[in-house]
């Protein structure tokens, strides 16, 4: 069986925060493998495509311009259970209620804006997995 891969993306608040180094070293603390590393300015087409189920709520417009504000470091990283261990170390989607010891929790807050800005994302199940890598990632 091979060891499971995740998709991790650091968003623009990320990048423009000077806190690259930080995500990437709690990754790599943790014990999971970078195996690949990219730094792109996602376009509406790409967001559209990973953002697929957001499509229609009210913040999909806010986060697909909050997305294109700046440049993303896109991430594979893998080991075991590294889906939900991901996860686990960014803390929920709001950065208000992210346990501190979280990188939500400890590095991002409300900023009072349409979509929230929490620093990263990661994927949520092996499907969205596999989809998210194949997206930014294609053989
Ligand atoms: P997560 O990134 O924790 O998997 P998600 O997939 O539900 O969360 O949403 C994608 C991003 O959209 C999330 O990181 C921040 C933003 N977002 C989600 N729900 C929101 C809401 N109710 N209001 C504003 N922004 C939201
Ligand atoms: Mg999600």
């Amino acid at each position: 069986m091979s060891t499971e891969k995740t998709l991790i993306l650091i968003k623009p608040d990320g990048i423009r925060r000077g806190l690259v180094g930080e995500v990437i070293s709690r990754i790599e603390s943790k014990g999971y493998l970078i195996e690949a590393l990219r730094m792109l300015n996602a376009d509406r087409a790409l967001l559209e495509k990973h953002y697929a189920e957001h499509v229609g709520k009210p913040f999909y417009e806010p986060l697909v311009e909050f997305m294109m504000s700046g440049p993303i470091i896109v991430i594979v990283a893998s080991g075991e259970r590294v889906i939900e261990g991901f996860r686990s170390l960014a803390g929920v989607t709001d950065p208000t209620l992210a346990v501190p010891g979280t990188i939500r929790g400890d590095l991002a807050r409300d900023q009072g804006t349409k979509v929230v800005q929490n620093i990263v994302h990661g994927s949520d199940s092996p499907e969205s997995a596999a989809r998210e890598i194949a997206i930014f990632f294609p053989k």
